[in-house]
């Protein structure tokens, strides 16, 4: 009698120790997927971070005005490569209308490519939807680069009318235009 009790006891405790142990094993994979699933939700964290500040960006760049956006380049480049990035954005070189639109414009205060070139004819300017320049605001003296200077450029901002004609291959900030219907 007492051998069996004691051969009871000891199977007893082999299958304690053995749930025991499969407890520890459970409790370790448990903790070890918490901490996988805690590691994923800061991913996703960093992640909707990114693309919120990356969406906040690019709009302190943009600016509306009368049914367009316009975007303020951060840094300079030649005209083609400013005209490149404005059609990478889905839209392009602004191209000036009106007195309120140059004076909009003016408000950037610094120098821009604008959407102005007579590139392939020398003195016709045209403007990057293929449009004739009719309505200008050249600078005093300006246009006065003939074959040297083909591309559109606001220049001084305290000038009413400011536009140069300017070397498209120097760099500088630019400025882009796109239509929103609303
Ligand atoms: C355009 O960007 C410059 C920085 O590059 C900033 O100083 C200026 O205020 C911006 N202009 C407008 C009208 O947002
Ligand atoms: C807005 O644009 C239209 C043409 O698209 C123009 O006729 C009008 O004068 C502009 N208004 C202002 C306030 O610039
Ligand atoms: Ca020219
Ligand atoms: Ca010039």
């Amino acid at each position: 009698m007492p051998g069996s009790v004691l051969l009871v006891s000891l199977l007893l405790l082999t299958d304690v120790l053995t749930q025991c142990s499969l407890f520890a094993l459970l409790k370790r994979k448990c903790l070890q997927l918490l901490c996988l699933i805690k590691h994923l939700l800061s991913l996703m964290f960093d992640v909707v971070e990114k693309i919120k500040t990356s969406l906040a960006q690019p709009s302190d760049r943009w600016l509306y005005f009368n049914g367009s956006l316009y975007y303020n380049s951060s840094n300079e480049k030649t005209w083609q490569e400013s005209r490149k990035d404005c059609i990478q954005k889905g839209a392009d070189l602004t191209i000036i209308n009106n007195r309120e639109e140059q004076n909009f414009i003016r408000q950037f205060k610094k120098y821009l490519w604008i959407g102005l070139t007579d590139i392939e004819t020398e003195g016709k300017w045209k403007w990057v939807d293929g449009t004739p320049l009719t309505r200008s605001f050249w600078d005093s003296k300006e246009p006065n680069g003939k074959t040297l200077e083909n591309c559109g450029q606001i220049k001084n901002p305290n000038l009413q009318n400011n536009w140069n004609d300017e070397r498209c291959s120097n760099t500088h900030n630019w400025i882009c235009e796109e239509k929103v219907s609303l």
